[in-house]
C-alpha cells in the first residue's frame, strides 16, 4: 500500500553568538515540539572563531537531523518562526550577531538552487563538519555525500578542518541529547 504521505530526512544547522547557550537549547525545544518535525539525532557542538566579520563573540556551532512531513517552504517558514520568537534581528549584514540562526541545508536528496538546496553554506567546515558526522547514520548517505561533493566541488573543506571545526562543547552537545530520549 501507499503511505499516505513521504517523510523525508532533513539537516539543520545551528549557529548562535549572542547567549548561545541559552538559545540552541531553547530552540531545540521548540523544533521538537513543531507538528511534523522529529528530532532525529544532534551532533556534536563546537564553539568556532567569527568567520566573515571578525569584530564579534565567538560562535556556537552544531546540527540536528530531523524527520518530517513538512514540504521544503513550509519547514522553512517555522525554522524562521523560531528564529523570530528567539529575538533573531534580521539585518542586510549577513554576517551579523544572532541569537539563533536555523538552517535548513539538505532536505532528502533535493537539489533546488532557488531553494538554497543543498545550502551554499555547507562549503563551511562549521557547517559542513557537523553534518557529515551525523550522516553516518543515514540511509541515504552515500547518495548525500555524492550530492553535497559534487555540489561543491573543490570548496569542500578538507577532511581535518571539517572533522574539529572549532572547540568541543561537551556539556553542551550531552544536554541537547537528552533532550531527544
Ligand atoms: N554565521 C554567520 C557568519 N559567521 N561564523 C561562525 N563561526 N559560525 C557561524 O554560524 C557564522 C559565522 C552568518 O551566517
Ligand atoms: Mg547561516
Ligand atoms: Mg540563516
Amino acid at each position: 500500500m501507499t503511505p499516505a504521505y513521504r517523510a523525508a530526512r532533513a539537516y539543520i544547522t545551528v549557529g548562535s553568538n549572542i547567549d548561545p547557550m541559552e538559545n540552541i537549547p531553547a530552540a531545540a525545544g521548540m523544533l521538537r515540539c513543531t507538528p511534523g518535525v522529529r528530532l532525529l539525532a544532534s551532533s556534536r557542538f563546537w564553539r568556532t572563531g567569527p568567520v566573515g566579520r571578525t569584530d564579534q563573540p565567538d560562535f556556537v556551532n552544531g546540527a540536528w537531523a530531523i524527520r518530517t512531513e513538512l514540504d521544503i517552504p513550509t519547514l522553512q517558514s517555522h525554522l524562521r518562526d523560531v528564529e523570530d520568537r528567539l529575538g533573531r534581528r534580521r539585518s542586510a549584514d549577513r554576517n551579523a550577531p544572532r541569537t539563533i540562526d536555523l538552517d535548513l541545508v539538505l532536505y532528502g536528496t533535493t537539489m533546488d538552487p532557488a531553494l538554497r538546496l543543498p545550502h551554499p553554506d555547507l562549503a563551511r567546515p562549521f557547517v559542513y563538519g557537523p553534518v557529515m558526522e551525523l550522516l553516518a547514520t543515514d540511509p541515504d548517505a552515500d547518495a548525500i555525500r555524492r550530492l553535497v561533493v559534487a555540489h561543491l566541488g573543490s570548496q569542500a573543506p578538507p577532511p581535518a578542518k571539517a572533522d574539529r571545526p572549532g572547540v568541543y562543547l561537551p556539556d553542551l552537545t550531552a544536554l541537547l541529547r537528552d533532550m531527544l530520549v
